[in-house]
């Protein structure tokens, strides 16, 4: 087999890779480029094994660069724990194999027997944002049609949810990055707000040394993350303030870039609308109350003012730390009235994104699996968007349910009288990545029955009734939309084990044993031209788009409706708004500004380690990956670990009214001492979500993960199941 030009299967910056499989690896390609970071440029396959070797590849994002996670992707491939054939589990909790014709009849039944008995809406599906385009739009409309239910959501909710309805609101269209990643090389000005880059994708802090060279990389983080310390040696500033404050620290920003006349009122008049309530809302919030809100000094906030305004090339990009709150959504969209008033937004050299997270997150919010939404980002209320889908369908617009439920509150539904009784899982795990797990877990345990697709027992499949085995991204065909909007191929390199089957096929043969009217091609460029097609006219349009065109490596932004040639740029012209402008949309903070601090309490904020990708499902399979954070460890401050009697790598137990987590600490000056941190990477006892609550921004859905009152003890080493598995099994 020749080597095949692809894309990483983590994040959505999705640097471009060559895999050469085992047998032709034997003189592996030499890699386009040098790697712009660390890592050597090919890592052989047969010498260690790996059914392929990866090779990082020249790209405008990545510039050959792999982080750690990417680099060691190949071993998820060959992984002893890869489940190889359909599994079902026993009444006593062993799981058992079972053939994919009995699987697939049994989970028939089941729907069946569910909808019969409950009603359509009592089955539940789950998608993630790392499944392809053509993976996400058939999940859509298979839900729809062949299930009948208005009940699906997906993982982007607790990911992009609040930056895209501030995008919406603002501009009339959600693409994370409007602009193309490399544009930021020339910027002299980066402000990024709770985004930890150099960990969570690494190449991407290339396009940041223009801006450090200018000495105007600004970070905003309540740690002094990696990321904050590129800022270091005059290049840059790392702001500090309190986890949950940055809306006030906007608020405040914005009014002292109107107080000293640094606005750009020309830009204000031709652009944008709702310009005066703003004006309004920031006017309270000056520099010294915002100082006792956020802890950021005047002084600080002032310099921040004057940097913005005096950019030459100034970007405000928005990452999960301030968007995971239960007021994410006002948050973002005060990011953008700064960028707004700053005129900004809609120019070659200057703008405002946020950075979409998972593989496939952009794609994954545009075709159809949000509850809200059709194909093409088109709503699922809007008559001619439904008629428009429907005729692609082959099916009458009335036979498409209506919107449903965000994630969180369907997975509250779970195993309730009225609720959700059988649910399918498509790429999540939910049981380690959802807010107040726990309950999640218990949830999932009350269903009438449980599906879920993955790779490996993820804590959510070992759960499951029936587990199916799916294709890797190495073994298929598919699309992925970048964090620039770019439309991107993957490509197949070898093939999957013999009892594992693509997801596309896994929807024909349930949609076919359910009579759905509708076809389902298990065909992935099939399916992505009727994907094109359902785009036609919508805000996402890839009505222009085709394998071929991809093939040939056309750089394809969308929108890219028939005959054009693709929108690199957003907003040069104009807003996607009937009338042309953005929306100024005045915020204010609602309710309590401090987190509830009951006596002796700390914050709890959560994120991301470098080796670890979300739930840890797949990269805690990587021994190289294992090896270096084999478990979670709580940063604390110095100062407050002193005063708890907290060692370095001594336990500590974090606790609060929904769960305990025991995990050891690590004594770290870089945190606030009133924050502790802890990554959500891991299992079992040591889950950051048995800690984070259900609350969720009333706009977007979106959970607030990172802002939790917990109390920390030190407690003496528990006497803890040593394995990854014998934690999970013990959990089950
Ligand atoms: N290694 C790795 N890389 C990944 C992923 C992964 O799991 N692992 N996941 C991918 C996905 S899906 C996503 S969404 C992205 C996420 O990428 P990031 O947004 O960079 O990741 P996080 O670590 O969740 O959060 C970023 C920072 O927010 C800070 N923060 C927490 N609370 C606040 C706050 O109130 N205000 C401010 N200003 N900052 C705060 C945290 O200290 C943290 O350093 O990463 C992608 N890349
Ligand atoms: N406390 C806290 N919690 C968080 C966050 C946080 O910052 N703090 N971040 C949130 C964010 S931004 C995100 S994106 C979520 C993500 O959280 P999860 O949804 O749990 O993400 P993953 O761990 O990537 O889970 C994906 C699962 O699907 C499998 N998988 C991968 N590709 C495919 C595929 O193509 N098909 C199928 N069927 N399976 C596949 C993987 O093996 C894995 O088991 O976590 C959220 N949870
Ligand atoms: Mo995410």
């Amino acid at each position: 087999m020749n080597p095949v030009d692809t894309h990483c299967p983590y994040c959505a910056l999705q640097c471009a890779m060559t895999l050469t499989p085992a047998a032709a690896a034997a003189t592996p390609a030499a890699a386009a480029t040098p790697a712009a970071r660390p890592a050597p440029a090919v890592r052989p396959a047969d010498a260690i094994g790996l059914p392929v070797s990866i090779a990082g590849r020249a790209f405008p994002t990545n510039r050959g660069g792999l982080c750690k996670k990417g680099w060691t992707a190949a071993e998820l491939l060959g992984s002893a724990e890869r489940i190889r054939e359909p599994m079902r589990r026993a009444a006593d909790g062993s799981f058992a194999p079972i053939s994919w014709t009995d699987a697939l009849d049994l989970i028939a039944d089941r729907l069946r027997a569910s909808r019969a008995e409950h009603g359509a809406d009592s089955v539940g599906v789950f998608g993630g944002g790392g499944l392809t385009n053509e993976k996400a739009y058939q999940l859509g409309k298979f839900t729809r049609l062949a299930l009948g239910s208005s009940r699906i959501d997906y993982n982007g909710r607790f990911c992009m949810s609040s930056a895209a309805a501030a995008g919406n609101r603002a501009f009339g269209l959600d693409r994370g990055l409007p602009f193309r990643v490399e544009d930021l090389d020339a910027a002299d000005t980066i402000l990024m707000l709770g985004s930890n880059v150099a960990q969570t994708m690494p190449p991407f802090i290339g396009h940041l040394d223009g801006a450090r060279q200018a000495g105007g990389l600004i970070v905003v983080d309540p740690r002094r993350t990696a990321t904050a310390r590129l800022t270091d040696d005059g290049a840059g500033l790392h702001v500090q303030p309190a986890p949950g404050t940055d809306l006030v620290l906007l608020l405040g920003l914005t009014h002292l870039v109107l107080a000293e006349r640094l606005a750009d009122t020309d830009y204000l008049a031709r652009r944008t609308t709702g310009f005066d309530q703003l004006r309004y809302s920031v006017a309270g919030w000056y520099p010294q109350r915002v100082q006792e809100h956020t802890g950021v000094p005047v002084r600080q906030l002032r310099e921040l003012a004057s940097r913005l305004a005096a950019g030459r090339g100034t970007y405000i990009i928005t990452g999960r730390g301030v968007e995971q709150h239960v007021d994410g959504t006002d948050t973002a969209t005060a990011a953008i009235n700064l960028a707004l008033v700053l005129g900004l937004v809609g120019t070659t050299h200057s703008g405002y994104g946020t950075l979409t997270g998972q593989g496939n997150g952009q794609g994954g919010r545009e075709h159809g699996q949000k509850c809200d939404q059709l194909p093409g980002y088109r709503k699922i209320t809007d008559p001619a968007a439904r008629a428009h889908v429907a005729g692609v369908w082959g099916v009458e617009p009335e036979q498409i349910p209506g919107a449903g439920i965000p994630a969180v509150e369907l997975l509250g539904a779970l195993g309730r009288p009225g609720g959700i009784r059988t649910l399918l899982v498509h790429g999540a795990n939910v049981v380690v990545s959802a807010p107040d797990a726990d309950s999640v877990r218990r949830g999932l345990k009350n269903l009438d029955f449980l599906v879920v697709c993955d790779f490996f027992f993820s804590e959510t499949a070992a759960l499951a009734d029936v587990v199916l085995p799916v294709t890797q991204w190495a073994e298929e065909e598919g699309t992925m939309t970048s964090l620039e909007g770019r439309v991107l191929r993957r490509r197949r390199a070898i093939d999957p084990p013999a009892g594992v089957r693509s997801e596309l096929w896994i929807f024909q043969e349930l949609a076919r044993r359910l009579d759905a009217p509708g076809v389902y091609s298990a065909d992935p460029s099939a399916v992505f031209d009727e994907l094109c097609q359902a785009s036609a006219g919508g805000i996402a349009d890839y009505s222009g788009l085709d394998y071929t065109l991809l093939d040939a490596g056309e750089p394809a932004y969308w929108p890219y409706p028939a005959g054009s040639g693709g929108t690199p740029r957003l907003f040069l012209d104009r807003f996607a708004h009937d009338d042309g402008r953005a929306r100024i949309v005045a915020v204010t903070p609602r309710g309590v500004l401090a987190p509830a601090q009951t006596r002796g309490a700390l914050t709890l904020i959560t994120g991301r380690l470098l080796e670890h990708y979300q739930s840890g499902a797949q990269t805690r399979r990587v021994a190289e990956l294992a090896t270096a954070q084999p478990e979670a460890r709580m940063q604390v401050h110095p100062a407050t670990a002193a005063g708890l009697g907290l060692t370095d790598g001594g336990w500590a137990e974090l606790a609060n009214e929904r769960g305990t987590v025991r995990c050891r600490a690590q004594l770290s000056a870089d945190i606030r001492p009133d924050t502790v941190f802890l990554p959500f990477h891991f299992p079992a006892d040591q889950r950051a979500n048995l800690l984070t609550a259900a609350a969720t921004d009333p706009i977007s859905g979106m959970p607030e993960f990172k802002r939790t009152a917990v109390r920390v003890r030190a407690i003496a080493g528990p006497d803890l199941p040593t394995t990854d598995h014998e934690r999970v099994m013990a959990d089950a």
